[in-house]
């Protein structure tokens, strides 16, 4: 949707990267680990605290604030024509994985309120009401779970499910939910789900801006990812049982070592993915625990958890089912049990030409240099995606690095994706 003197407009939309860089910053202090080292888990107190300073810099942008019973944290800027036209949303995460980094998620939900900001300050009125939205995490850290806030969006989760998830404390989800203040008044698990449930068509379009999280921006030294896809994630964990005991007086030929079968397997993930011969298919060991841990114990018990993805949904689940069936394979030759879960296993998502028109329109428009690109990271888009027509904005980040503290971005290149986020949603909500 071409826009009459769109430079004479976005003259107007004043971004300002050093706020958002004072703000990246002051939120990178709500961590449970030292930065630059991020930590914030969901529902954890530094979660908590940075719900408040998010909700904090949506008011002072002007924005409407609500939160549903999980979490989910929106922003609203009104629009013009009819505020029952849906919105033109854009968000991303806060919540941060262990020893991680500050950009990863913070960029997309600060990065709205900033364009949101802006474009209120600048006096435009966009025709649809326009909203930022903090996902009430993205991470799979605390429950093993990832996106529990755009799945239950998009109604893709089931109270059941969810009800038997534990963390590592066993504490469960609901209970989790309460501590952080929300899920009150006694509502069950399916009423929570329900009240965050979006209707189709609830949504108008969705962007989310986010550090690229690998080097070819940089490399190439392009300004602005357009996403055209976000790549397909699944998950499974393994927990094996042998017998353990005493590691001088337990003879080889007696023991069923269950940290050898995990061992085994780590090797055998990392094979099955480069078994495809197709550099999109990446699998990943993650954890590998064995239990009791101790250096004269052989190992008795070991859990094991496996992301694996792909662009291409089919292959992703051939290597997934290989890697099971590799497992099962291991622990028989060893005498060992093995149970497994698979805990996620989701499309890909494909964004839709809309909004990968206004987001490639609006770079090219601000003079910034872009190319089209895949998502191998996951994001609440990839959830966003099944109820409404959804893109992404990548910016380049130091190194191609992410989930290390290292992470970082130039103000210059976070202005640079801010305004085409801003430049966007305009086309999106229209003036
Ligand atoms: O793992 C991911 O793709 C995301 O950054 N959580
Ligand atoms: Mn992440
Ligand atoms: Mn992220
Ligand atoms: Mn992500």
């Amino acid at each position: 949707s071409s826009i009459p003197n769109v430079n004479v407009m976005m003259d107007k939309v004043k971004v300002s990267a050093s706020n958002l860089f004072e703000q990246i910053e002051a939120l990178g202090e709500l961590s449970d680990t030292t930065p630059p080292s991020i930590t914030r888990i969901l529902y954890s107190e530094n979660d908590v605290r940075a719900r408040d300073y998010v909700k904090s810099l949506m008011v002072s942008a002007g924005l409407v604030v609500r939160e549903d019973s999980l979490g989910n944290i929106y922003g609203r800027l009104t629009g013009s024509e009819d505020d029952e036209l849906s919105p033109v949303v854009s968000g991303s995460h806060a919540d941060a994985i262990p020893h991680s980094g500050k950009y990863d998620g913070v960029l997309g939900v600060l990065g709205a309120i900033e364009a949101l900001r802006a474009i209120r300050d600048s006096g435009l009125r966009l025709k649809r009401p326009v909203e930022a939205l903090m996902f009430t995490s993205e991470e799979p850290t605390r429950f093993g779970l990832s996106c529990i806030g755009s799945r239950a969006m998009c109604g893709r989760l089931d109270a059941g499910y969810l009800n038997s998830l534990r963390d590592a404390n066993g504490t469960g989800f609901l209970e989790a939910c309460r501590g952080g203040g929300y899920c009150k008044d006694g509502a069950t698990t399916a009423e929570v789900l329900e009240a965050s449930y979006v209707p189709k068509g609830g949504v108008h379009a969705f962007v989310e801006l986010h550090i690229e999280q690998g080097p070819m921006l940089e490399d190439e030294g392009l300004d602005i990812g357009v996403v055209t896809a976000i790549a397909a994630p699944a998950s499974v964990t393994f927990d094996f049982v042998g017998n353990g005991g005493h590691a001088g007086a337990l003879l080889m030929p007696y023991r069923r070592d269950a940290g050898l079968v995990a061992a085994e397997l780590a090797l055998s993930v990392e094979q099955w993915a480069l078994g495809t011969k197709a550099v999109d298919t990446v699998a990943t060991t993650g954890v590998l625990q064995v239990y009791p841990g101790a250096v004269n114990s052989v190992p008795r018990e070991a859990h094991v958890e496996v992301d694996v993805r792909d662009i291409d949904e089919e292959r992703r689940d051939g290597v997934l089912s290989s890697i099971i069936r590799s497992a099962e394979v291991i622990a028989r030759k060893r005498s060992v049990e093995m149970e497994h879960k698979i805990v996620n296993q989701d499309p890909p998502a494909p964004c839709d030409a809309s909004v990968i028109d206004a987001v490639q329109e609006s770079a090219n428009e601000l003079g910034l240099t872009s190319r089209r690109m895949v998502s191998r990271a996951y994001h609440d888009a990839l959830f966003m995606a099944q109820i409404a027509p959804t893109g992404m904005i990548f910016i380049p980040c130091k190194g191609g690095v992410s989930h290390r503290p290292d992470e970082f971005s130039s103000q210059k290149d976070m202005e640079n994706g801010v305004r085409t986020l801003a430049l966007a949603m305009i086309k999106l909500a229209g003036v």
